[in-house]
């Protein structure tokens, strides 16, 4: 579509996953609604900032043998391609390019998984306008062709849903079940106890530019100073231990979250671990711990690229 055809507003077609239990329909179909929203602005907007601001960043990896992201490229090719525009994904961006974002890490996860390219664009705490077109104030923001959605359950959802062929982030409408229960205790139970072995960390390491943004909206929300933060962290490390201890257990007996190979129950955990590896210095697990060992097999899915991203040092 051309330019002019966007001015005045564009049309996307927004599919709103109604939330997990919130929702007694028992089939998948009925668990989606779709409505029309109106979005107004230029298309620059709608396409993201400029070139400067976008990655790229495809989560193809290139010499992946056994990962579902390889089977779904041998797929994807002998079926011709779907000719579908590249996903884009507006995605958290701390000081030095760190991608550290869990909820980001999550969709990363789900498109690798999926072998789905997309194309990555940073945002800071304070760039909002750029997803303004999507009515979100948070990211992740999903982008593909007409459709544009917030919220990573909705997203990795509509992955699901839109991309039937290629590797299942559930397996199944039971799976999808147990996985809303991983994604309600990650948010719930991991996410809290992790934050406040972080925080100060991650204040650390966020653009100069979000850190006064950064430091009101967390105080406000903790009710304590970023420094107050700071000296509780190591009684916040011996809370964590206990919160892990369900993952620990589980992972003593399965090589996965979701069992015989990974998925979306795992990408969820993992994105949390990943958020603290990028952002903080602080050893969260040892080695010798069983789930020391399954972030390493975590870090090697997809060629490695949870890898790829520069831990903090
Ligand atoms: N429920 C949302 C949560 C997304 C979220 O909180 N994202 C954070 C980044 S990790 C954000 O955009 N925060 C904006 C802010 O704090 O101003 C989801 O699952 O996508």
């Amino acid at each position: 579509m051309s330019d002019e055809g966007f001015r005045g507003g564009v049309l996307f077609t927004e599919i709103v996953a109604n939330h997990l239990y919130s929702n007694n329909s028992p089939t998948m179909r009925n668990r989606f609604r779709q409505k029309t929203v109106q979005v107004h602005g230029p298309r620059s907007e709608i396409q993201g900032p400029s070139a400067r601001l976008t990655d790229n960043t495809s989560n193809r990896p290139p010499n992946f043998d056994s990962s579902p992201a390889r089977r779904y490229d041998d797929h994807h090719n002998a079926c011709g391609g779907r000719g579908k525009m590249t996903i884009k994904i507006y995605d958290l961006c701390g000081a030095d390019d760190r991608r550290f974002s869990p909820f980001c890490w999550r969709v990363r996860m789900a498109l690798a998984h999926k072998g789905l390219e997309a194309e990555f664009v940073p945002m800071r705490f304070t760039e909002k306008d750029k997803i303004a077109f999507a009515d979100s104030k948070t990211v992740p923001v999903l982008v593909d062709g007409e459709t544009a959605m917030n919220q990573s359950w909705d997203i990795a959802d509509y992955l699901e849903q839109t991309y039937p062929d290629a590797p299942s982030l559930f397996g199944g409408d039971a799976g999808r079940a147990l996985t809303g229960f991983i994604n309600a205790w990650t948010n719930a139970t991991l996410h809290p106890v992790l934050i406040r072995c972080v925080i100060a960390e991650v204040f650390d390491r966020i653009d100069e530019a979000d850190k006064a943004y950064f430091r009101e909206d967390r105080e406000k929300r903790f009710g304590k100073t970023i420094e107050e933060l700071r000296e509780e962290q190591n009684g916040a490390l011996e809370k964590l231990d206990g919160a892990l201890t369900p993952l620990r257990t589980i992972l003593k007996s399965e090589e996965w979250i979701a069992g015989d190979a990974p998925a979306f129950a795992d990408h969820l955990i993992f994105s949390a671990f990943q958020w603290c590896r990028i952002m903080s210095p602080t050893e969260i697990v040892k080695p010798g711990d069983p789930i020391h060992g399954w972030r390493e097999r975590m870090l090697d899915l997809f060629d490695g690229m949870g890898r790829g991203f520069k831990a903090a040092a």
